[in-house]
């Protein structure tokens, strides 16, 4: 007979996650750094005690929303380039889902996180028990279903064995760079604290490493053969690039083809931007370099990306109407997209190999130059947009600007994700480092910021990491603010409070719409808000300022670097500036019909600008 061990279900989860190893840098570390988790009714009594048991080995964390600490996991996992990774365990009803919106964003940016949300009592005798919502019509639902739309793999865990299975499916989820995302493990209360005699070889050591897919030859042939032919060739580098750790591959094929690069938010860092043929940002917010190339490329080679729509200027940015796409991604779905020509493989494979295929290829001499010629215009555009001011209210560029000369140097990582700045930023950031340049912009999260950024100092200990974020997304999730307090890891917060959500409100004017219910001015309110961000970031124990100009920013940035911990700089931006230059036509639907002639005059614009689409 096998040796068993008799175990809780709960018990056999934190065993099982403390066992599971990989190799970082030739090091052999726990793939789970730890454990997430805030205790209520459906897990303290179960998960709760089981990982006390194993709290040397898998440290579990406590945090102040479900959703934060989520977004913290997500994060992690995001500058871990997916090679390490979290869970998070809540209690059931509204500590489970919280973490929803969480679950969504490691969902759309293919990100690893093992959620284990409580579960109501498989039995059901005590039903319905406190946070139990009841489904008139059927047994089975319990709030946790929502899970199953924002994770690649969910189970709910009715009996203590099933458990076994489960978490190996779950592994192979998580380590498996195609479908890689959220797995969902919804632990019934009762049954986390029931017994089973389970296999002593579930709790042994294991080693998971990441796998590297090769192309197809078929495939790989038809991509030389396209890349060959291309006059205008472009690479647009996406998330995949870094989670590949691809960044020297993309650049030696950049050099040794003479191909321009552009970058999308979640690659923007996967090629440095000073590097001569990165033509930075593409599409809705890209440069103009990168958006000329973008528009008369005859071949684009897009590794590691979804061609999301502010990629793909909503799939009018290609004019050329010849334009082959070739998608090399690890991930047949992303490779095929939009006619694109599948090279399905990894993306440091993929480039070296078909590197090596290419031998002796390069792009028409012409295109470095007028790579130079373009990135050097668009500099200029970017330098001015940065520089410093002294007007009353500087717009987020300046900010931006201030925030790069004083801490944006090789060891910082710029964490951002929803309102004006993600645009901007996109735009003017200089990324020096792969992953310098964390943004969250697959769900655009408010909310992310913060709590994002002490996932990412967990996951990058040594790093400056600095946090850029509107009042908006303070005012919706400050809360993990405390946490990185509690934990002692030292985040540096930007907060830029334009009154209101500046970005929706522009939106809203270029689509023709009154200013309604945008900046605080424009909404229903009895008495105006005067929010003392400053105030409230000293009260959850952080050294706060405020500032009010760029020079003084500059110095209070510089001052905050002898802080002992997380430290908050607090400035009033103008809500209405943004960079013109560079920037493509999104599809924002425009209504059909208005009172409002700016509506009907923007719905003529929609329509002409529509009709422009040439791929997709
Ligand atoms: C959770 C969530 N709710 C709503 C939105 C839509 N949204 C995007 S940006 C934004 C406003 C953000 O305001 P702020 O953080 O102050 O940045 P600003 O636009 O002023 O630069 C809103 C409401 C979102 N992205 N995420
Ligand atoms: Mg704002």
């Amino acid at each position: 007979m096998a040796k068993t061990i008799r175990l809780t279900m709960a018990q056999a989860v934190a065993h099982f996650l403390k066992a599971q190893m990989t190799v970082v840098d030739g090091k052999k570390v726990p793939i789970f750094a730890g454990v997430w988790g805030i205790f209520g009714h459906g897990n303290v009594a179960g998960m709760g005690e089981a990982l006390y048991q194993v709290r040397n080995e898998l440290p579990t964390l406590r945090a102040h929303n479900e959703q934060g600490m989520a977004h913290a996991a997500v994060a992690f996992a995001k500058a871990a380039f997916r090679q390490r990774f979290m869970a998070c365990t809540t209690s059931i009803g509204p500590g489970a889902l919280n973490m929803i919106t969480a679950a969504g964003v490691a969902h759309v940016n293919r990100l690893p996180v093992l959620f284990l949300p409580g579960d109501v009592f498989a039995n059901r005798i005590p039903d319905p028990v406190l946070q139990q919502i009841e489904n008139f019509g059927d047994g089975t639902v319990s709030v946790n279903d929502a899970f199953r739309c924002v994770s690649r793999y969910f189970d709910r865990i009715t009996r203590p064995e099933q458990i076994i299975s489960a978490l190996k499916r779950a592994m192979q989820v998580l380590t498996d760079p195609v479908d890689c995302g959220p797995v969902t493990l919804s632990l019934c209360q009762d049954v986390q604290a029931e017994a089973y005699d389970y296999p002593a070889s579930l709790f042994e050591e294991k080693v998971w490493t990441t796998r590297r897919p090769r192309p197809d030859t078929d495939e790989l042939a038809a991509a030389i053969e396209t890349l060959r032919k291309a006059q205008k060739p472009l690479i647009i580098a996406g998330g995949g690039v870094l989670y590949s750790q691809a960044t020297a591959e993309l650049q030696a094929f950049a050099e040794t083809h003479g191909v321009p690069v552009a970058v999308t938010q979640a690659g923007k860092s996967a090629i440095a931007d000073d590097h001569p043929l990165c033509m930075g940002s593409v599409g809705v917010t890209g440069t103009s370099a990168a958006n000329a190339f973008a528009e008369e490329a005859d071949v684009i080679l897009a590794v590691g990306t979804r061609l999301q729509d502010f990629t793909t200027g909503s799939w009018a940015l290609f004019k050329n109407g010849g334009v082959t796409m070739v998608g090399l991604n690890t991930a047949p779905f992303d490779a095929a997209k939009h006619d694109s020509q599948p090279l399905v493989a990894d993306a440091r494979e993929g480039l070296k190999l078909l590197s090596q295929a290419l031998d002796g290829w390069s792009a028409p001499a012409a295109i470095t130059q007028t790579a130079k010629t373009r990135k050097d215009a668009w500099m200029v555009a970017a330098n001015h947009a940065t520089a410093p001011t002294n007007a009353d209210l500087p717009s987020d560029a300046q900010v931006i600007g201030a925030v790069q000369r004083s801490i944006g140097g090789e060891n910082s990582v710029l964490v951002c994700a929803a309102g004006g700045l993600p645009g901007e930023l996109h735009k003017l950031w200089q990324a020096k480092k792969p992953g310098g340049y964390h943004m969250e912009y697959g769900f655009s999260c408010m909310g992310y910021e913060i709590a994002g950024a002490l996932g990412v100092k967990l996951a990058r200990p040594e790093a400056d990491v600095v946090v850029m974020v509107g009042d908006g997304s303070y005012m919706m999730m400050n809360s993990e603010l405390s946490t990185s307090i509690m934990l002692g890891q030292k985040l540096t917060i930007i907060v830029l409070d334009n009154r209101g959500y500046g970005c929706i409100n522009r939106l809203q004017m270029a689509t023709g719409s009154a200013n309604f219910n945008n900046l605080l001015k424009d909404a229903m309110i009895e008495v105006m808000p005067d929010i003392d961000f400053r105030a409230h970031a000293e009260s959850m124990g952080a050294v706060a300022v405020k500032v009010s100009s760029i020079a003084d920013l500059e110095t209070a940035i510089e001052q905050s670097k002898g802080n002992d911990r997380t430290s908050v700089i607090v400035i009033d931006t103008d809500p209405l500036i943004t960079t013109e230059e560079g920037g493509h036509w999104w599809d924002v639907a425009v209504p059909e019909v208005s009172p409002r002639s700016e509506v009907n005059k923007a719905r003529a614009a929609y329509v002409k600008a529509r009709a422009a689409r040439t791929v997709g």
